[in-house]
């Protein structure tokens, strides 16, 4: 019997995968937490038959989630990521050597129960003595820590559901306030194909916050039209401003100097919105 997996990635558009087998199929109080094995992506975690993340396409949505911000901090030694469960970012920032400490907060135990189990080469970072993970709401935590985290990661799913909050005026106002004097944060912002206003929203929204705001891009294939936005608040250092010398040689296999700068070259259909 032939099994595939449906997201409906817009109304009028699917992406459907082969499934070899169901590893992970369970509900928890927030959702429905499943991992499949695909032959074209290797095993995929899938939150309310949303893609969250693949074995074969992780990597660059990982590391530009992270490595872009640490490296643009410099001296970064409390990191705080909000989401990402599956533990993929955590991974990437333990590579970072100063960092001294890593809080992982993560709404859903269910999440990181299913990365432990069958995406062991994402939750790995886990095991790293740097590494705190709290099970609560990632809103709360940050309410509750100011002036605390050199850097923030919001790592999370679309903006429905439980993850509108984390894309709104006050939750940034918060993660501001809850980063010290030199801070910066980091957050997973799209498609730039089919989420036009989320990311207008969003820089217009930082750049009234912070005094640096700057968008960034990737690409994931098994998300929405395959091309990726990230979008960073900084209170003090600029992305741009990083010197290629200054970049240190981490373990990647997507990020590097040159994608460092290249990622905030935007193509004019993205800048002209941007501009509006
Ligand atoms: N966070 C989810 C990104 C959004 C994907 N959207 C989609 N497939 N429609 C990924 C978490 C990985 N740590």
């Amino acid at each position: 019997m032939e099994v595939w997996f449906t997201e409906d990635q817009t109304k009028n558009l699917r992406i459907s995968c082969r499934v070899k087998k169901v590893l992970y199929n369970e509900v928890s109080y927030f959702q429905k937490v499943a991992v499949l094995d695909t032959p074209e992506f290797g095993r995929m975690l899938t939150l309310d038959n949303v893609i969250q993340t693949t074995e074969r396409d992780e990597f660059v949505y990982h590391e530009m989630i992270t490595h872009v911000g640490l490296v643009t901090h410099h001296n970064p030694r409390k990191v705080l990521v909000v989401g990402g469960g599956d533990g993929g970012t955590i991974r990437e920032i333990v590579k970072h050597k100063e960092v001294e400490k890593a809080v992982h907060v993560e709404i859903d135990q269910k999440v990181i129960e299913a990365a432990k189990q069958h995406l062991p080469t994402l939750s790995s970072g886990f095991e790293d003595p740097r590494v705190e993970i709290r099970v609560e709401d990632g809103i709360k935590h940050v309410q509750e820590h100011k002036n605390t985290y050199d850097m923030i990661i919001i790592d999370s799913t679309d903006p429905v559901g439980p993850a509108v909050g984390l894309f709104s005026e006050e939750f940034y106002r918060q993660v501001h306030d809850a980063l010290k004097e030199d801070g910066l944060f980091v957050a997973q912002t799209e498609s730039p194909f089919f989420n036009r206003e989320i990311i207008q929203n969003v820089q217009k929204t930082l750049s009234g916050i912070f005094p640096i705001a700057r968008l960034f891009h990737g690409v994931v294939p098994t998300y929405p039209g395959g091309a990726w936005t990230f979008s960073m608040g900084s209170k003090k250092y600029d992305p741009l401003a990083v010197k290629p010398e200054e970049i240190p040689q981490l373990e990647t296999k997507w990020y590097s100097a040159d994608i460092h700068h290249s990622s905030f070259i935007l193509p004019p259909f993205v800048q002209e919105y941007l501009n509006k």
